[in-house]
């Protein structure tokens, strides 16, 4: 594959490796079940797919609690499968991303169990081990992402530091051989041919030196950006290669501080998720975005589902209408300049599924009795047949619920309305306009229910793309002859060349070239 900023306006789908596709029964999804389903992601029409943490681990959070960086857990395959499974991905087009996550490793990770054996170990000081206070509490008052304090103890009595769940030690980035360690952890999977890294909590690496209370010192100190620019020099080694942050802020000029020329190519964009189904906070929010991250010489990103979030029609309000808000909301995205993420079950409109407590696997539902995030990470609906629905010929490790019946491949590949059919509808239209788009983006004035973007192409004519989030439809006056309809979301759309005027259906989006 030519090499070169593909990753600049690539489309992405996140593959949750657990709940994709088992090819053994075993309930749990692994490597070779993504291979056999490598045709579908290819017609998609995505150009590249994430990989989660598929690495050697004892799971307590899914993975993103790692033993060895190096290698893949039985549960999922073997490196074999791994080299498999990205040849032929690139035999089909497809750039792979695999998880790299630096800010933690596992409890049962060689390091750690060499740290807390020995104090005098050298890896002793690759984690945060502080003495705790005269009155034995802990050495600050800094809190778990998960729910509670982010120290526990060690069996020798000091404290260790975890910003996420307490098998999940944080690394000590002060120390230049845990730098050794990820640089080699690099160019192990470069080496492999990986076209990139999405990296865990970009944000999260260092730490107030000092360990000065208040949260906002244990995140996103400005130290962490040498570490960018070293791994930048490990990666500008190999060609075509790229990383995106996991940058969970929500400060969007901060997060942009975290790409260019000598920091990251890439980092998630998590903003417009957070963003209602409106057109006036949409169109500011997406536009701050745009000239931000355009200002740093990369390219946006656009985010609205991963493993982490509330599926986005469920945000939107649920059943048929959130779906609606949902497929509106993404034509407008594929519009514009950058890269959307795409999560895996969006195309179908996946809804967050309901997971009775006693079936419940996410830390953070146990430590913050909050919602926790398995429903977001319920496995692919392929067929409408239950209890597997193609997925598996076991027990699934999460459940299905009603709406798998549903929303599933085989019923929306036969159903030409289905979020399916849209999904690829418009992925091929972005694939077939993408080279003669120039990258600026147009803001014309328009109804305040409306957001409108239009991008000149090379040949003189405008793509004009028009999210609509009103109950009702309205009419906008584009210019006559503007060309005519090529995507509607839903509903239909009505464009007359002779005056300009096109009328988008309610809680949808339109394009006209
Ligand atoms: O997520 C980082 C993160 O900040 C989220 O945990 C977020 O705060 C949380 O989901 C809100 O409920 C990454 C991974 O994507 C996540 O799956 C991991 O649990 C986490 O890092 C720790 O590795």
């Amino acid at each position: 594959m030519a090499a070169g900023a593909w990753w600049r306006d690539a489309v992405v789908y996140e593959i949750y490796v657990r709940s994709f596709a088992d090819s053994d029964g075993d309930g749990v999804g692994d490597l070779a079940g993504i291979r056999s389903r490598l045709g579908y992601v290819a017609d998609l029409g995505v150009d590249a797919i994430w990989l989660t943490p598929f690495y050697p681990s004892p799971m307590h959070d899914a993975g993103y609690d790692v033993t060895d960086y190096c290698d893949v857990d039985p549960r999922f395959g073997t490196l074999a499968d791994f080299d498999l499974l990205l040849a032929e991905a690139h035999a089909l087009g497809l750039r792979v991303y695999v998880d790299v996550v630096p800010n933690h490793t596992s409890v049962e990770h060689p390091w750690f169990q060499a740290a807390i054996a020995d104090r005098s170990s050298p890896m002793r000081d690759w984690y945060i081990f502080r003495p705790p206070a005269a009155d034995g509490s802990p050495p600050n008052d800094w809190k778990s992402v998960f729910g509670g304090s982010a120290w526990t103890r060690a069996p020798d009595g000091d404290y260790y530091l975890h910003l996420f769940d307490s098998s999940q030690p944080d690394l000590n980035w002060r120390n230049p051989a845990v730098h050794e360690q990820f640089h080699a952890i690099l160019r192990f999977w470069l080496a492999r041919e990986v076209d990139g890294f999405r990296i865990d909590v970009a944000h999260a690496l260092y730490k107030d030196r000092d360990l000065h209370p208040g949260d906002r010192n244990a995140w996103d100190q400005d130290e962490v950006f040498g570490v960018w620019r070293e791994w930048r020099k490990v990666i500008d080694d190999y060609d075509g290669r790229a990383f995106v942050g996991e940058v969970f802020l929500y400060d969007m000029d901060r997060v942009a501080q975290y790409v260019g020329r000598t920091r990251l190519h890439q980092a998630f964009n998590f903003v417009v998720a957070r963003t209602p189904f409106d057109a006036t906070v949409l169109r500011a929010t997406i536009r701050r975005s745009l000239e931000l991250f355009l200002r740093s010489g990369t390219s946006p990103t656009w985010v609205l589902s991963n493993h982490d979030l509330v599926r986005h029609p469920t945000r939107y309000g649920g059943g048929e209408r959130g779906v609606r808000r949902g497929r509106a909301v993404t034509a407008l995205l594929l519009a514009l300049p950058g890269s959307p993420y795409l999560y895996q079950g969006e195309e179908l409109g996946l809804e967050q599924s309901d997971v009775p407590p006693d079936r419940r696997q996410d830390p953070t539902w146990f430590r913050q009795g909050g919602i926790g995030r398995d429903g977001c990470r319920t496995p692919m609906t392929w067929t409408v047949a239950a209890p597997g629905h193609g997925f598996t010929t076991g027990d699934p490790w999460l459940p299905f619920d009603e709406q798998a019946r549903a929303r599933n491949v085989e019923l929306e590949e036969a159903d030409p309305g289905s979020t399916l059919h849209f999904y690829r509808r418009a992925l091929a239209l972005r694939r077939e306009l993408a080279p003669s788009l120039r990258r600026s983006v147009g803001w014309p004035d328009a109804h305040a229910d409306c957001v409108v973007v239009t991008r000149p192409t090379r040949d003189g004519r405008t793509l004009t793309a028009v999210l609509n989030t009103a109950r009702a439809s309205r009419q906008l006056q584009l210019d006559a002859g503007a060309g005519a309809v090529v995507l509607c979301s839903a509903g239909r759309a009505r464009f007359d060349p002779g005056t300009g005027t096109l009328t988008v259906p309610a809680e949808a989006a339109v394009w006209v070239v």
